[in-house]
């Protein structure tokens, strides 16, 4: 297996294809897709465009539908719901499908979408992704940050390196068969220099303190949790994740 960073949807090459690319946005896309499954969700069907959003789910039943919008950190107006984790309990979402558009990470997501097998990561869901590679064994892996409308984002590289530091651990394998590019390593790195302090490097992350003037403490804390949910969101169909 090579396992391939690439800090941002931009930075994704535009020739050839990987068999497996896993989508990240710590803060928070990719953690809210995982806790909304989680909870009980029948899917999350993705959107870069929040009208497309509110047109598809019309179609759907008022009851069994979920609208999560956010831009700049924001609830989108006419939305049942911003882009918080926490948002989902069972009570809320429990056999409701989550339609959803967000500033980074659906269109991080939009980017990958052709790519045969599409997974998304966050740093609670590590553990599974890992084990989700271990027994899947794609040749070739492509990790995305969704990062900050086109720039690098500490929160989503550190992922990737817990990531591949899990593959290492597992498999004992070395840089020189897993690493498909020098990102990769370089996020390790990153990983390895905060194991143990998630919370205050998503708090000096730029998109930590954005959120942090919007009082999302509590998001930051439930996003730098390691291994808390032991699922991984799949691609079923174009921009329609669920459970694997
Ligand atoms: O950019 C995104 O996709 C979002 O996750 C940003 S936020 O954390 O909801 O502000």
């Amino acid at each position: 297996m090579k396992l391939s960073v690439f800090h941002t949807p931009e930075e994704v090459p535009s020739e050839g294809s990987p068999d497996c690319a896993i989508a990240i946005d710590v803060l928070r896309a990719t953690s809210t897709i995982a806790a909304a499954l989680y909870a009980g969700a029948e899917a999350i069907q993705v959107f870069s465009n929040v009208d497309e959003l509110i047109r598809v789910s019309e179609h759907w039943p008022a009851e069994k539908r979920l609208r999560a919008g956010e831009r700049g950190g924001g609830k989108v107006e006419g939305c049942d719901l911003g882009n918080s984790p926490l948002d989902h309990t069972a009570e809320r979402s429990q056999g409701r499908r989550l339609f959803m558009s967000t500033t980074n990470g659906t269109r991080c997501l939009e980017r990958i979408r052709d790519v045969p097998t599409v997974i998304t990561g966050a740093l609670t869901t590590r553990q599974a992704v890992v084990d989700f590679l271990l027994k899947q064994q794609p040749e070739t892996v492509w990790i995305v940050g969704s990062g900050w409308e086109g720039s690098y984002s500490l929160e989503d590289t550190v992922c990737a390196g817990a990531i591949i530091h899990g593959v290492i651990v597992a498999t004992g394998q070395t840089f020189k068969d897993l690493a498909g590019n020098d990102a990769a390593i370089a996020s390790v790195s990153l990983y390895l220099q905060w194991q143990d302090q998630l919370l205050d490097l998503l708090h000096y992350a730029s998109h930590g303190q954005r959120l942090l003037r919007l009082d999302n403490f509590e998001d930051l804390k439930y996003c730098s949790q390691l291994d808390t949910l032991d699922i991984v969101p799949i691609q079923q169909e174009q921009g329609v994740l669920r459970l694997a």
